[in-house]
């Protein structure tokens, strides 16, 4: 496939300074597409002063050409929607419908909601005898995981290019060619040079860099906990703004009288969704011990039209997992399952017949999960459900709560009333209600171990803003 050779530095395609290079493997059929080159920290150094000379210039813009620049970026990016649909599916897995739809559409109007708000926001509030005024942080540094390789970039860098802040972005190894493809957006959107950057690269090199840079004033990072801790506690240190948006374990509460096949039909299409590669998936599937046998059928009947092919067949639901190394460690997980006693009603361990080449897992249904159970606690990051009983609306709170994570769920009822008053003790960030929709507006982050700070709407333009109060 089509890749740059460089980074993207001050407006321009630029050679990386070392020799190394990365390759894009196509994980449905596990052959290189791409090699990309790997970032050093020169390159990160390069990128970062291109980022602060720009930064002034670009915080001094008014909003009303900001916001004709994002707007600039969602019709470029636009432009480019079969082009992402085929980049994601190739370096994702992705299927094609799922990779245009929501892959590639919803990120796009994310953009748009940033032009959009630069019209109303309050940069500027009177309290009192103070002007409380709202200027851009500075340089973000930004780092992205593979899983939605558009959207994560687009929930960081349209809000900070919106806010007046410049940008260096390192995006996942695995994804770097949406990347690229979303810098030659910015290339055409006609941003000042300078104002986002590019670079690719392994994350203990470039992306430990771009961490460590003094330059940088924000880190936003979407990844594993495992390392969102050791970017929380390095910007501790250096006193850095950070936002971390990291794992989940979301429950999907089913209350005594809701319609239960809905339910489940929808849960399963949850978890399964982008081969379960989803932060927010809702990942546990909690059913009164009255409906439990049914709800189990139920699950099983709708896993089984869910079978793993080729990302690019129109016909295909789940393609494969994007790599080996996530592949392992599905496949780790579901036979952790087994051993743990829970039962599977769908799939299992076996990779799924008929496909001898590429990382694809079957679609795994496991019934009898106790909560305390590895598989009920752990974020697998594939498409593994795991239906869990409980006996009064207390235990199925406790279970909902009871991981260290708190990104997002789900609960369903007869009545919307009594689904909003479980959703309200729930110790997460997004709650579905009866189905939900998504909304590009509505803030997105963690409780708990989930994260810190909010993406999308308003609240996502807010992290990109430093308060500043004028005394009068
Ligand atoms: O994540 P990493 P991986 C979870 C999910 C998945 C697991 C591992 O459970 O199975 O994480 O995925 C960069 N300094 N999520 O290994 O390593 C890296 O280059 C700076 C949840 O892919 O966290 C990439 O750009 N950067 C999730 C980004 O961090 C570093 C999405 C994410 O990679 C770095 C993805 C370092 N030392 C995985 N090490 C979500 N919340 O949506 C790595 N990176």
């Amino acid at each position: 496939m089509k890749a740059h050779d460089g980074m993207y530095i001050e407006g321009e395609w630029r050679p990386s300074s070392g020799q190394d290079t990365t390759a894009v493997v196509n994980p449905a059929d596990e052959e290189v597409i791409a090699h990309v080159p790997a970032g050093t920290a020169e390159d990160v150094d390069a990128a970062v002063r291109a980022a602060r000379n720009a930064f002034r210039g670009w915080a001094s813009t008014p909003s009303a050409e900001r916001a004709a620049r994002v707007a600039a970026l969602r019709d470029a990016l636009a432009a480019r929607r079969e082009e992402f649909t085929e980049t994601i599916t190739s370096e994702l897995g992705a299927p094609t419908a799922f990779a245009r739809k929501v892959q590639t559409d919803l990120p796009t109007a994310v953009a748009g909601t940033y032009a959009a708000l630069l019209e109303t926001y309050p940069f500027e509030e009177k309290v009192g005898n103070s002007t409380v005024v709202q200027e851009p942080v500075g340089v973000v540094g930004a780092i992205t995981p593979w899983n939605y390789p558009l959207h994560q970039i687009v929930a960081k860098a349209a809000p900070a290019l919106a806010a007046g802040c410049s940008v260096v972005l390192k995006p996942a190894e695995n994804t770097p060619l949406t990347a690229q493809l979303f810098a030659e957006a910015v290339h055409e959107a006609a941003f000042p040079a300078g104002v986002f950057n590019l670079v690719t690269g392994l994350g203990p090199v470039a992306g430990q860099a771009l961490v460590e840079h003094e330059g940088v004033d924000l880190l936003s990072f979407t990844g594993s906990t495992a390392v969102g801790k050791r970017i929380g506690a390095i910007a501790g240190g250096s006193v850095k703004r950070v936002a971390l948006e990291l794992g989940g374990k979301s429950a999907n509460v089913v209350l005594p009288g809701a319609d239960l096949a809905k339910a489940v039909n929808v849960g399963v299409a949850n978890v399964f969704a982008n081969s379960g590669q989803t932060c927010s998936a809702w990942t546990r599937m909690l059913i009164d011990a009255d409906r439990y046998d049914e709800a189990v059928d139920l699950a099983a009947a709708a896993a089984a039209k869910y079978v793993p092919g080729d990302p690019r067949d129109p016909d295909t639901r789940v393609g494969p997992l994007v790599s080996e190394a996530q592949r392992d460690r599905v496949r780790g997980y579901i036979t952790r399952g087994v051993e743990e006693g829970a039962r599977v009603v769908a799939g299992g361990p076996r990779a799924p017949g008929g496909l001898d080449r590429g990382y694809y897992v079957s679609p795994t249904v496991f019934a009898d999960v106790t909560p305390e159970m590895v598989i009920a606690q752990e974020e697998i990051f594939g498409p593994v459900l795991s239906v869990i009983k409980y006996e009064d609306e207390d235990d199925a709170l406790r279970i909902a709560n009871g991981t260290v994570y708190g990104l997002a769920g789900a609960v369903w009822a007869r009545e919307e009333g009594e689904a909003v008053a479980f959703a309200r003790r729930m110790e997460t960030g997004q709650v579905d209600i009866n189905g939900g929709r998504f909304n590009p507006l509505a803030p997105f982050g963690g409780y708990k171990q989930s994260g810190i700070g909010r993406e999308l709407g308003s609240h996502g333009l807010a992290e990109y803003l430093q308060t500043k109060s004028l005394q009068f």
